[in-house]
């Protein structure tokens, strides 16, 4: 995969506008769709569709058409489409890839599934989680953290630090990583200089007060 593409990853959903001003409950998802197209606008380099969590809309209905929506946006600004978990969405889509964690679908069965038709993500907090695929190409990158705490996510591992990119590069990880969790503009250098290809990131983009400026200055790094 072109690794370029992890450089400033967003990920969100609509429990992750919540913060907004002009949130609107009833219906979450036009801030969620306003967000997304200022932050192509300025340049992020991938998008994952995350609506998970108790905030998050429950009908798989309007999680199709928000999801759908979402994906229209990215293809008009040429920005790959990861989705959250959901293979049959994903699949339904024809998503660009799909991202999932430790307790998700098996990578192996992930794999079979989607026949090499779309990128897969895994999350990895661990450095034997991060070798026991490290050799399996059906796994295109790994997002490895919380690097920082996190509160965007409910029930997160335990925060692994900066170091954690470096241990994994030090111990033969060849693959693409990506760093998330609680991730500020300022950390960005620290953890492309660990071995990082890029930062993913919920709350400092879409809860940024210039989210033009603040994805800028993380692409400046
Ligand atoms: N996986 C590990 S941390 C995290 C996810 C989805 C949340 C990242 O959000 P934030 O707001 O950038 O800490």
């Amino acid at each position: 995969m072109d690794k370029s593409i992890l450089r400033c990853y967003l990920v969100a959903g609509t429990q992750d506008c919540r913060h907004l001003p002009q949130y609107d409950a009833s219906q979450p998802q036009q801030t969620l769709l306003e967000r997304l197209e200022q932050a192509l606008k300025a340049g992020i380099t991938c998008y994952q569709f995350r609506e998970k969590g108790q905030f998050s809309l429950q009908d798989p209905q309007k999680i199709e058409q928000l999801a759908r929506q979402c994906q229209d946006l990215c293809q008009q600004y040429n920005v790959p489409f990861i989705m959250n978990n959901d293979v049959q969405l994903a699949k339904k889509l024809h998503a660009d890839g799909i991202h999932v964690g430790q307790k998700d679908t098996p990578v192996e069965q992930l794999a079979q599934q989607i026949e090499g038709k779309m990128l897969i993500g895994l999350s990895v907090n661990t450095l034997q989680q991060a070798q026991r695929h490290n050799a399996f190409l059906g796994v295109n990158y790994y997002g490895c953290g919380p690097i920082f705490t996190t509160f965007s996510k409910e029930d997160p591992s335990p925060v692994v630090g900066i170091h954690f990119i470096s241990t994994l590069r030090q111990q033969g990880i060849n693959k693409p990583l990506v760093a998330i969790g609680g991730i500020k503009t300022e950390q960005v250098p620290a953890l492309l200089q660990a071995g990082a290809d890029g930062v993913a990131v919920i709350s400092n983009i879409m809860q940024a007060e210039d989210i033009t400026a603040t994805i800028q200055k993380i692409l400046a790094k």
